[in-house]
């Protein structure tokens, strides 16, 4: 196979196709493209654009080395739930060197309490009941990489994504113990994470969400993940999670959430951070910023864990895909896979989420006509009956929230 475009694009940007004949494209392939009838125009299929093959057997991709920033292939997103080992990793700084759960406190402070108060760790755990959930946690960058033109910073494919079982007190008990003026709109969160400079005064990262969000059940001060610690990288030994909104608000390192009386101005939750356009653009334009709005719920999206891309069928035999989807705020009502470039679709087997905001598993069976090479898709609908776009969403100048379906090659023999 050749791979001439190593880019994530669905469609061909550099006039390839136009100079070429599906027969050559077959050529390249390696076998006919079984449903080349049904190719939209100008679509790129997936083996000319990556090389299936080249992920085999690769573990976690690292995108950056400083700040650290790893994502994890779609086939290693396989399991239910994320083990640690495979859960994604981004640091806009660089993790704190000191960690002292022994000695680890939480402030809760803000223009919008009644009086500041500080927490020990180890008074969380007992005053506090302690719940735990499996949260989604979607970096709101990730699946940049396959906007066109390209926007500025780290080209995430398809695995800023995992889904841990998160343990914890509910932010809402702490700050009801703590007690809140009337006027409070929003909490902001701060990391004990040092900024890529080393200058002590910058700072690194401080989103937030509005109360509303703050204070629903799930929203977490959480210090273990699939039950043990949660490791340094991840925000040892405490951390805010917060599901399904972008993960930059779930503040790792946490040593104290502001409640505010205004939409919280920390680091990256001013400019254009975060933000999208609030009325559609055209690819490539980037308006004021007074025309962004602040992302908060993350698009429907599902993922492929199996088989991996690049799979070798053998004639006759049953593909089964299995993979997990999820909607934000939302649920996911149904996912279905289409084997001929989204002509036809076929539901899959979806389960209900083990608690709101978590990721569900999905699978089916397929029977693959013939000899040939093909293309699987997967597209979720979520409770509001809004769908994944098959190969295109809204371009925006950050590259943010690309839910477009997740796609992955295979050849039967
Ligand atoms: N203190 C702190 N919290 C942080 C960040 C950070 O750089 N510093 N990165 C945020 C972003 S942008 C994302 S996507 C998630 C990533 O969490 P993970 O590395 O545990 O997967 O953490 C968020 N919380
Ligand atoms: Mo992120």
């Amino acid at each position: 196979m050749a791979f001439l475009n190593p880019t994530h694009n669905h469609f061909d940007r550099r006039g390839f196709l136009k100079k070429s004949s599906l027969a050559t494209l077959a050529t390249l392939i390696g076998t006919d493209i079984v449903f080349a009838n049904r190719l939209p125009k100008h679509y790129l299929p997936l083996a000319i654009d990556v090389d299936p093959m080249a992920t085999k057997n690769k573990g976690l991709v690292v995108l950056n080395d400083k700040p650290w920033n790893v994502e994890t292939p779609a086939h290693l997103l396989d399991d239910p739930i994320t083990p640690a080992d495979k859960l994604f990793i981004r640091n806009n700084g660089l993790i704190p060197e000191k960690i002292d759960p022994a000695t680890w406190t939480l402030t809760i402070n803000g223009e919008s309490v009644k009086q500041a108060r500080t927490y020990k760790l180890d008074d969380l755990k007992k005053r506090f009941k302690p719940y735990t959930y499996q949260l989604v946690l979607e970096c709101a960058g990730n699946g940049r990489s396959g906007y066109f033109p390209k926007t500025a910073g780290n080209q995430w494919t398809d695995g800023g994504v995992g889904c841990a079982e998160w343990t914890g007190v509910r932010l809402k008990d702490v700050l009801a113990d703590v007690g809140l003026k009337d006027d409070a709109v929003y909490i902001g969160y701060y990391g004990k994470d040092l900024h890529i400079s080393l200058d002590p005064k910058k700072e690194v990262i401080s989103r937030g969400v509005p109360m509303r969000k703050a204070l629903e059940d799930e929203t977490l001060l959480a210090w273990a993940m699939n039950g043990q610690d949660i490791p340094l990288v991840h925000g040892a030994p405490l951390r805010l999670v917060v599901g399904g909104w972008p993960a930059s608000t779930s503040g790792k390192w946490l040593h104290t959430i502001a409640v505010r009386n205004k939409v919280h101005d920390g680091a990256k939750m001013t400019g254009k951070s975060y933000k999208v356009p609030i009325n559609p653009v055209e690819p490539g334009v980037d308006p004021p910023e007074d025309q962004f709005r602040i992302i908060e719920s993350m698009p429907v999206k599902s993922i492929i864990t199996f088989p991996q891309t690049g799979a070798m069928l053998t004639k006759g035999q049953a593909l089964i895909l299995r993979g997990h989807a999820w909607a934000g705020d939302r649920s996911v009502r149904e996912v279905a896979v289409s084997v001929d470039f989204g002509a036809t679709w076929q539901k899959a087997e979806l389960k209900p989420p083990k608690n709101r905001l978590a990721w569900q598993h999905w699978t089916t069976e397929i029977k693959l006509p013939q000899s040939g090479y093909y293309e699987i898709w997967a597209r979720a609908t979520d409770s509001a009956g809004v769908a994944q776009p098959m190969v295109m969403p809204q371009w925006n100048p950050e590259g943010y929230c690309n839910n477009a379906c997740h796609r992955i090659a295979v050849k039967m023999g």
